[in-house]
């Protein structure tokens, strides 16, 4: 476990005592103040199972107005606090680093209004995204975002670490999907900033800060979000490419050809292939066996289920007369293209199951991208794998090296080489999954000293006694 090695606890915090419990027993009920050891052990593990905290108390507030309460009380006793949705995420931001009351807003998952002329949703922020999903499935509408993660992550969550996922390619990120917020800020104070407008320039826009933040600034209460309407016709392909640039190439092809249709396009090394097959049940290679060294998934979304069709196989077709893809199967059925998205979900969940992994989330020009992965292959050698995926479409890579254990040898072959890889090829060193405790002190590779500093201006003005999930997002010099 990585928990806490590089970071001291903030001496500034108190430590919880039995008033403290008794308090939030007389806001909350017995009954949602968990001191089960149980579940405070899942509670201060990350999905990973690489950071652990040491949390004593959980919190399960059923309203906004509970959680101005605790958060009122919380920042009065400088008591430090973890906001935790599906405990997901992959930078170790969603648990404890020491003893931080962990709060989780998984009780409050209300639908409070869909309006089916605009496709505007307001809902309570412990919603999984999946419940979600249906709901709108039901009202003739879709999520503009969608992840593998779907059956956990709670759409505050979602929101805090701005998830990009994969459908971002046709519908943009959350800072242009959600409209409105409200969020209890670490005095207690509530911002109802919970608008239903597309179109609302009247002032700063303050909801972007919290789209992100990851839990830093404040607790993402209730959001609201503009959903798509779901079209009839859904298609999707799964694609061999015998190079890197037979992949790009396609992915230059299919933006001016497929672009009012396309909807994700996502690709994956052979690498990954071998783990899938080896790690995830049930899930077979989609095409016939053969040497291929790269797959793309390509997703179309439109309303004419004959002209869409045939225009994805126009396209297929001359990409496969001129040797830009060397096989491919197009999906029959709902459950063959279940099964295709299964494979390309699972990648997470497969490399959880190969051993250790060094994880890394990368925005990189789409040319410049698996040159970085051959490189860290040169560098590392057996027993490592070095695992390339990721959302091709919106330039993020996926970088994944997966070892038998842990081994600072082996991490200080990646870091901070991966980094400044990174930096110099002006990327980000997170495209979609955030800082968390993993890379708050890596904030530099992507940002500059003044603004890294006005993000920590920012910060003293929300949370002057930094309360809110500390030791995370910002580097420790500044938030501690
Ligand atoms: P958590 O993991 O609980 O928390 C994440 C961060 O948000 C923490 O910093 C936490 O403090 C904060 N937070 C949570 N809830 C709130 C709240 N209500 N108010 C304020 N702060 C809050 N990410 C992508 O971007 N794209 C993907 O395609 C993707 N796929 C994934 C697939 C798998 C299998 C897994 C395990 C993860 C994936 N993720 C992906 C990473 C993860 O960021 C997302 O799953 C999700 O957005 C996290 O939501 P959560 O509810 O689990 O949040
Ligand atoms: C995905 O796209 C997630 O599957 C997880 O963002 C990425 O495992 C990863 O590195
Ligand atoms: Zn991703």
């Amino acid at each position: 476990c990585f928990g806490s090695a590089a970071v001291q606890r903030n001496p500034s915090f108190s430590m919880l005592n039995s008033d403290d419990i008794n308090y939030f027993k007389g806001i909350l009920g017995d009954k949602n103040v968990i001191q089960d050891e149980d579940r405070l052990l899942t509670a201060n593990t990350d999905w990973m199972n690489k950071y652990r905290g040491s949390s004593k108390l959980l919190l399960l507030p059923r309203s906004t107005e509970e959680v101005s309460q605790i958060l009122n009380y919380c920042n009065s006793r400088s008591l430090a606090v973890v906001p935790q949705g599906g405990n997901t995420g992959l930078v170790g931001g969603s648990v404890p680093v020491y003893d931080e009351v962990i709060i989780n807003v998984g009780l409050m998952n209300s639908v409070i209004s869909f309006d089916k002329v605009s496709g505007i949703l307001v809902c309570e922020a412990g919603c999984i995204l999946e419940n979600l999903i249906t709901f709108l499935d039901t009202q003739g509408f879709v999520m503009p975002l969608d992840l593998g993660a779907k059956g956990s992550c709670q759409i505050g969550g979602n929101v805090s670490t701005n998830a990009g996922g994969l459908r971002l390619v046709r519908y943009g990120s959350l800072h242009g999907n959600i409209l409105g917020i409200e969020a209890v800020l670490a005095n207690g104070d509530v911002l109802d900033m919970l608008g239903t407008l597309r179109k609302d320039n009247t002032g700063y826009d303050l909801k972007h800060l919290f789209i992100g933040s990851e839990g830093s600034l404040g607790i993402v209460t209730k959001v609201s979000i503009l959903t798509p309407p779901k079209l009839s016709s859904v298609n999707l392909a799964f694609l061999a490419c015998k190079d890197y640039f037979s992949c790009q190439k396609l992915l230059v092809e299919a933006k001016r050809k497929l672009g009012e249709i396309l909807s994700a396009f996502e690709f994956l090394d052979n690498v990954a292939m071998d783990l899938a097959l080896n790690h995830l049940e049930g899930v077979r290679n989609p095409l016939p066996p053969s040497l291929h060294n790269f797959y793309v998934l390509i997703e179309t979304t439109g309303s004419n289920e004959s002209s869409d069709k045939e225009k994805l196989e126009a396209f297929l077709l001359h990409a496969m007369e001129v040797g830009l893809i060397s096989d491919g199967a197009l999906s029959q059925d709902i459950n063959q293209a279940s099964s295709f998205w299964r494979l390309r979900e699972g990648l997470p969940e497969a490399l959880q199951k190969a051993g250790a992994v060094y994880k890394y989330d990368l925005s990189i020009p789409v040319e410049k991208m698996y040159d970085l992965v051959e490189e860290m292959r040169t560098r590392l050698g057996a027993p490592t794998k070095v695992v390339a995926y990721g959302h091709l479409g919106d330039g993020n890579l996926h970088l994944n090296i997966s070892a038998p254990q842990y081994d600072e040898k082996i991490l200080a072959q990646i870091e901070p080489f991966v980094y400044e890889w990174t930096s110099k090829h002006r990327g980000s060193i997170s495209a979609e999954h955030g800082l968390g405790l993993m890379k708050a002190n890596e904030i530099f590779y992507s940002k500059s000293k003044n603004t890294v500093q006005l993000m920590s201006s920012i910060k003293k003005l929300l949370d002057p006694n930094g309360i809110l999930n500390p030791y995370k997002v910002l580097p420790h010099s500044l938030s501690t």
